[in-house]
């Protein structure tokens, strides 16, 4: 309940910020900077909480709405101010959580969102999970249409870890899917790992999916990755999520 309180005040405090990690493109094996993901961050009496304590309670209540509304201004914004800076092709990723996505006006409010920040939608994906899918009420799936509509993509987020059937893949306008970085941790020694890594970037290709490998973090993962031709990868190999500020220096280094 402490917890909560404190979470509730949390936005009016400036508690919140993001951390972002780069997404790259793979071209002929070499990393190219593509985008990055918004990750949420509470910094509480200056002692940074881990998200798993933090973002489930927010999610239990509807805290989220409003956080999650923030997280999508901050987010847009900086990804805005860094394409004027000079990486114009830079996307930008946002992870939804289903309060979000069950709030009636939120197709309104993104694009209020993208208006103000003036982010275009093809720069914007966001990030949603098989659990979310498979609530499958009118109200989520109306929003995911308007989402897409608006030219915003989404992203199809853990990929192979809930009990979503293959079927929800064509009934819905995904159009990226992530995955799993428990899969990706045991390639290339574990047999079953790679296997099922090898399904899934060959059954997103199939389907004119985008496909980006999350959890990478070794050069044996990123060579098993290349010779699958996945398209995108990120992970620990590449960047931790980091503060606006130091991703900001890896571009002036990188030229
Ligand atoms: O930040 P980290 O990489 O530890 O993320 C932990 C979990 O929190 C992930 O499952 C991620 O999707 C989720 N998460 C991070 N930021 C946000 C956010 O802004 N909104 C929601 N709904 N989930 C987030
Ligand atoms: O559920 P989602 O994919 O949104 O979660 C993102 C989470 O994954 C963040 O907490 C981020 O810190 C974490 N993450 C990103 N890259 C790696 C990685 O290479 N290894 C591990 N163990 N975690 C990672
Ligand atoms: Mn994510
Ligand atoms: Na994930």
């Amino acid at each position: 309940l402490a917890l909560e309180s404190a979470l509730a005040q949390a936005l009016e405090r400036n508690e919140y910020s993001l951390h972002y990690q780069p997404i790259c493109q793979l071209v002929d094996g070499k990393p190219y900077l593509a985008g990055v993901e918004a990750l949420l961050r509470w910094s509480d009496q200056g002692r940074l909480v881990p998200p798993q304590e933090f973002i489930p309670v927010l999610e239990a209540s509807s805290g989220i709405v409003r956080v999650g509304e923030w997280v999508l201004q901050e987010a847009c914004r900086q990804v805005r101010d860094w394409q004027l800076a000079g990486q114009a092709q830079m996307h930008c990723a946002v992870n939804l959580s289903i309060r979000q996505l069950q709030e009636h006006d939120f197709a309104d409010r993104l694009m209020l969102i993208l208006d103000e920040t003036g982010l275009a939608p093809g720069s914007l994906v966001l990030e949603i999970t098989e659990t979310l899918l498979m609530q499958d009420s009118m109200l989520v799936r109306n929003n995911l249409q308007r989402i897409a509509g608006l030219g915003v993509r989404l992203a199809l987020d853990d990929f192979g870890t809930g009990y979503c059937s293959l079927g929800y893949l064509k009934r819905f306008p995904l159009h990226i899917l992530k995955v799993d970085r428990s899969f990706i941790s045991g390639t290339p020694e574990n047999a079953e790992s790679l296997v099922i890594s090898r399904a899934i970037i060959g059954l997103g290709q199939s389907l004119g999916l985008s496909v980006v490998a999350e959890g990478v973090e070794e050069q044996a993962q990123l060579d098993f990755l290349t010779a699958e031709h996945c398209p995108f990868v990120q992970g620990y190999w590449f960047s931790r999520p980091i503060p606006a500020a130091q991703l900001q220096e890896m571009f002036s280094e990188s030229g």
